[in-house]
This record gives C-alpha cells, structure tokens and sequence, in this order.
C-alpha cells in the first residue's frame, strides 16, 4: 500500500552552509585568479548599493581590477576560511553537523577558466577540505558554481553569453569528479540559478555597459547556456559518481497584497519568470509554454543548438533545492516597499523585517515546501535559510544571539509541519553557519553563523572564531533530531 499511500518521513538531514567567495578569502593564494565577486566593492549601505555592488558595469570592473588591496573589496577576504581550515572544520564536526553545504572557487582550481590542467594548489588545496570533511563524518554537499566565475572567461570570451563556457565548466566539473567524486554525497552545478535573471551580475557575471539596462537577449542567452551546462554536469557526473544532482532557485515564496482579481493574476505572472521558470526547465526538462509570451512581448530571442531539447529533458535534477529568507507580497497599486533577498519587495504588514528590511516568515517556509513538493514531486533540500543580523561580541566574551535560536525554532517546526504535510524533506542546511561576508550587501558586519567571526565590514579585527549562543543550541537540536531515528537509515 505504500505506493498508492506515499509516504515521506524520512529523517532530515540537518546541516549548514558557506560559499567559497563569501568565506574562503585568499584571493591570490597559490595562484587563484580573479573572479567576479572579487570586483564587487563594500560601500557604506547609505549610498546607492545595488548598482554600485550587485549590478556591476565595465567601468567599475576596471576600477577594481587596478585596484589590488582588499580592504574595500571584502569577497577578497571572504571570512579568512582559507586559512583556518582545521579549526572551522573541527567546530563543524562539534556541531554534529550531517551535512555540509559548500563551493568550489573555479578560479582557485582554474584561474583564467580556460587552462587545459587545472592549478595544483587548488587541487592540494580542496582535497584537505574535503577529507578534513569525510574525516570529521560529515557529508558533503557541493554547490559547484556560488556566482563567482574566473573574471578572463568574462573579459576574453563573453562569461556565459558564449556557448565555450559551457565546455570549460564542463573540464571543471570532471576535474572535481576526478578528484572527489568518491566523497561528495549531493551536487548542484549552480547557486540560485534564477538570479541570472534578477541579478545578472551575480547570477551570469553579465557586466553593465554603463547605465544601460541589461540586453535581456543577452541574459536569457546566459541562462540557456547554464541550463545546458547543468544537464551536461548530471550526464557527466551519473557516469563518474554516486552523487544525486540538484537544482536550486532563491525562493521568495509570492503573496498577493489583496484578493482583488488583479494582484492575484500579477502574483501568478512574477512567480512564473522570477520563481518557476528555472526551476521548470530544470527538472520538467523544457522550457514552460508561459515563457513564449514573455519572450514574444520583450523582444528576446536567443540561440539553442540542436542537442539541447534531447540534454534538457534527459538529465533533469534528482532533487530541488532552494533558499529561504523571507516572503514576497505583490501588488498592482505601488505599495511601501522593503529588501529581500538581493530584490526591492512590497512590504507586509502582517510580518516583521531583520535590519536589513528582510521580512521573516517562519509559515512561508512551509507553504514553499508544500508549493515547490507539489509541483515537482521530487525530494525538497533548504539549501539556504537563516537570519542575517548586526551580532554583538560582549564584554563576557560571548554572543547573545537568543533571537537567532528563535528563528531557528520556528522555522524548523515548520519544517517539521511540511514534513507532516507528505513533503519528503531531504536536509537543511543553515545559511552562513560560521560567519561569512554577505552576498546582498558585502557587509562582514551581517552576520548569520553559529560562530562568530571577528572581522568588521573594512577588513579589520582578528578574524578568531567564537561560538555563539546559538551554536550549543544547534548543535544540541541535532543531537536531539539524532536522537529521535528509528532504524529508518538516510541512504533512500
Ligand atoms: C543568497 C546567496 C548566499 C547568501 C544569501 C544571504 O543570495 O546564495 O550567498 O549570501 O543570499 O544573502 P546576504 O548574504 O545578502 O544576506
């Protein structure tokens, strides 16, 4: 009867996240190119950010570029993980950790991206990550590109506007495949793949000529070449490995600002191309018949080669990942707006906002899960999630953050009512676990980890680990979670 009563209570696997431009730092060290996150400035959040730090134009590429110190550029020093290794890992094993999600800086093992052998530090370099990792009985969990690629790839071939940085991904992903294959447990071959859309910069390393809006031919050429580079990635990677291949989006789980017919329509249509579409082709393997009238009425057009229909729809994800941070409200009428996750958002009067504006949402993590199982039906894994906030180090030496095990709670009870619900959760992993530089606003002084790391938004401090409040009271909620299992094992 299971089959025509389908059951999903499997145990969660309960983890934490970084991403190497964000926590590795080391930007030069044996050899690593520059990247495109390396270019991104930290600029004090009353000026006008996003241009200036998340939608990057030529000129501001050259500016960094020439400009080799570090002390504006904070992905330069990312959270010093680099150079403090054992000790990170060691604190990830005190967690009790299941799983830990992690990336890979391409220009560390490729620094111009087009080499034909990759660069031996980088190689030396991940393989005493990932056995401290197997060592400490941790499972890894590899999001193989975190939005930085090698800055040549952009600047000598186009970065993903070309159809040959599909082919140096691909020399990329087999040489990890070569290297680890044996030690990886789940791959996703992009980060937030969405965000080449509402973040191009970040998402496609698309560089703005000047104040010119994007050519969105041009984005959705990007996006293309990436889904193709996905489905090559699993057709390589089910021949190399044991690993399951994923996909994930940001998730911005859409509310409609009122019943009135028209934001409900207006909420349908921004969840379509902003939430579903990538995530569509990805695991539908095709792209969805909506999209035909949004590239119809913008004008877009773009190349597809002929293997790509047969590559799209027979490698598609073994599971679907995302990030959550907040909810998203939708209006037709203009509304107050407030932040999200690297977007403007209509705010919501029925919830409350971190400082960042960023509205928390414990209930919208389970509608997500509920929305994203029922449409795909595939195993959900919470790539993302946590709180992002102005974390104190004080006299007594310790950090105080009671209302980040706050967030935790609710969200992860949530978690546990979708799990009820029949939505077959695979893991979480808790963003930022050991503090790391933010992606949105390139502040060290937006913290979300476990672990504090002392370091301030220009680069300044010792960089010393120190456990937080919370990290007792994880690491005692898995011990629990552990606690708990009958003999249902993890391996499905
Ligand atoms: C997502 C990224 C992460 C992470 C997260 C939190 O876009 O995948 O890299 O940074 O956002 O955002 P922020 O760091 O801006 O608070």
């Amino acid at each position: 009867m299971r089959e025509l009563f389908k059951t999903s209570v499997y145990p969660i696997l309960w983890g934490g996240a970084t991403a190497s431009g964000q926590y590795e730092g080391a930007w030069k060290e044996g050899g690593r190119g520059m990247d495109t996150q390396d270019m991104r400035p930290y600029l004090p959040r009353t000026s006008e950010a996003t241009t200036s730090t998340r939608l990057l134009t030529r000129e501001a590429v050259l500016r960094a570029k020439e400009d080799a110190e570090d002390t504006s550029y904070p992905f330069r020093r990312g959270s010093g993980g680099f150079y403090h290794l054992d000790e990170d890992t060691a604190l990830l094993k005190e967690l009790g950790l299941e799983v830990y999600r992690m990336s890979i800086s391409w220009s560390r093992l490729y620094p111009r991206g087009d080499e034909e052998k990759p660069n031996p530090a980088g190689i030396a370099y991940y393989n005493r990550v990932f056995q401290s990792l197997r060592r400490a009985g941790i499972r890894i969990f590899l999001t193989m590109n975190h939005y930085g690629i090698p800055l040549y790839l952009v600047e000598h071939y186009g970065g993903w506007t070309s159809r040959e940085t599909i082919g140096f991904y691909l020399r990329f992903a087999e040489t990890i495949f070569e290297n680890w294959g044996d030690l990886i447990d789940f791959y996703l071959p992009f980060n937030e793949i969405n965000a080449g859309y509402f973040s191009p910069y970040n998402g496609v390393g698309l560089v703005r000529e000047g104040e010119e809006p994007y050519d969105e031919s041009l984005v959705f050429q990007s996006l293309h070449h990436q889904f193709v580079a996905s489905a090559k990635v699993i057709e390589l990677g089910r021949r190399m490995t044991k690993g399951k291949f994923g996909c994930m989006t940001a998730c911005f789980c859409y509310y409609p600002y009122s019943c009135s017919p028209e934001d409900n329509l207006k909420t349908v249509k921004e969840e379509q191309i902003n939430q579903w579409f990538c995530s569509d082709v990805l695991v539908r393997g095709y792209y969805p018949s909506y999209m035909n009238r949004f590239f119809e009425e913008r004008g877009i057009s773009f190349e597809v080669a002929e293997e790509d229909e047969r590559l799209l729809k027979k490698y598609t994800a073994d599971f679907v990942s995302f990030s959550y941070y907040q909810s998203s409200v939708i209006s037709v009428e203009e509304k107050e707006k407030t932040a999200g996750n690297l977007v403007t958002v209509t705010k919501n009067p029925y919830l409350k906002a971190n400082e960042w504006g960023w509205q928390m949402d414990a209930a919208g993590l389970r509608t997500s899960l509920n929305k994203i199982f029922d449409r795909y039906e595939r195993p959900v894994f919470i790539a993302e999630n946590g709180l992002g906030s102005r974390d104190v180090l004080e006299e007594d030496g310790k950090v105080h953050d009671w209302y980040r095990i706050d967030y935790l709670k609710e969200h992860f009870e949530q978690i546990k009512e979708a799990q009820r619900d029949g939505v077959e959760v695979l893991g979480y992993a808790m963003w930022g676990i050991i503090d790391i530089v933010s992606e949105g606003s390139c502040e060290m002084e937006k913290r979300y980890g476990t672990v504090y790391v002392d370091g301030d938004n220009m680069g300044n401090g010792t960089y010393r680990r120190v456990k937080k409040d919370s990290f007792e009271w994880y690491k005692n909620f898995i011990q629990e979670e552990k606690g708990k299992r009958g003999k249902e094992s993890y391996d499905r």
